[in-house]
């Protein structure tokens, strides 16, 4: 395992020899500077595990330091080590952020044992972080995963809300212009039936796949239900008979495996007004809706507005 690396701050070159010497016996890797600044400069002070700090420096003193430390790496340790005799000075230290106060003249044993219990505490610190972070990750995963249908990987139901609140919070005005597109595989029983469930379920994949292609970043494909999509257009709200009218027709000439197949749908243009939007989308979901159902008894494969 790598060797812990401690970084000594000490004006005096002599008391510096004596303690990189005592470190590195411990056990420790020892790098000396002479002043707060020269451990700042570059951040050179990063790249420890541990901070061995006298008070008195040139320049910057050792609380302001330690300060500077703390403000920008509250799991670094520090101890401040100190000759001083100011009955204040420990007190002043702690306040300072420092982790521990030696004073000299210091007992090497217990020098090195203080030091063992800060390497101790960061170590778990970092592993308590590292945990954290794969906590995170874990979460946001689940978070996507509620949100997402398994099979087309396109959003499911759960995410309308989510997306309805996001766009509507995007901008400062009171009312937006949504459009939605009511989408239903035509015949898909039929599908199923002629080819399998397989191929139905690949054929789902295909319509996911068409519309994410066509709709990018420009609204939001939901699985709605069984063979149903659900897709909120939150731009080029004029364009919206065409994108539609495109989606139908590239579906129409899709193959997947020997399968052909045909899609409806209904589109319904429509004001959202900010803080009735869920409802105002809920009267525009019903509309899209019964645009769907004239699409289908006319025939199908057809788009109507
Ligand atoms: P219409 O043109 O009127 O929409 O007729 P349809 O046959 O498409 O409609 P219907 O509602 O009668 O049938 C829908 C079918 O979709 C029934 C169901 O088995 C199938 N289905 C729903 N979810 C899935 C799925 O995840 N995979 C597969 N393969 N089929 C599914
Ligand atoms: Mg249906
Ligand atoms: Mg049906
Ligand atoms: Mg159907």
């Amino acid at each position: 395992m790598k060797k812990p690396e401690i970084l000594v701050v000490e004006d005096s070159k002599f008391q510096s020899l004596i303690l990189k010497d005592i470190l590195n016996k411990g056990g420790y890797e020892v790098v000396c500077v002479s002043s707060a600044e020269e451990a700042i400069n570059n951040n050179f002070y990063k790249k420890f595990d541990l901070v061995l700090l006298n008070v008195v420096l040139p320049g910057m003193n050792g609380y302001e330091f330690c300060k500077v430390v703390k403000n920008n790496d509250k799991f670094l340790p520090v101890i401040i080590i100190t000759s001083i005799e100011d009955k204040n000075s420990l007190v002043k230290a702690l306040n300072s952020g420092a982790d521990d106060y030696i004073k000299k003249p210091y007992n090497v044993d217990e020098l090195l044992a203080r030091i063992r219990v800060q390497i101790r505490t960061r170590n778990l610190q970092l592993e308590l972080k590292e945990k954290n972070k794969e906590l995170e990750k874990a979460y946001d995963k689940i978070k996507e995963m509620a949100v997402t249908d398994a099979l087309t990987g396109v959003y499911n139901r759960a995410y309308i809300k989510d997306y309805l609140d996001k766009i509507i919070n995007k901008y400062d005005s009171a009312s937006y212009k949504l459009s939605c597109f009511m989408i239903d595989i035509d015949n898909f029983k039929k599908v199923n039936d002629t080819f399998g469930h397989l191929v139905g379920d690949e054929v789902l994949k295909d319509v996911a796949k068409i519309c994410k292609e066509i709709i990018r970043d420009n609204g939001a494909v939901i699985r709605f239900g069984g063979e149903e999509f659900l897709i909120i257009l939150n731009k080029d709200i004029d364009n919206s008979k065409i994108i539609a009218e495109d989606i139908r027709s590239i579906c129409s000439k899709s193959i997947v495996g020997d399968c052909k197949y045909t899609i409806s749908i209904g589109v319904c243009n429509f004001n959202v007004i900010k803080l009735n939007h869920l409802n105002d989308f809920q009267k525009g979901l019903q509309e899209a809706d019964r645009m769907l159902y004239i699409s289908k008894n006319s025939g199908k494969n057809m788009v109507t507005i």
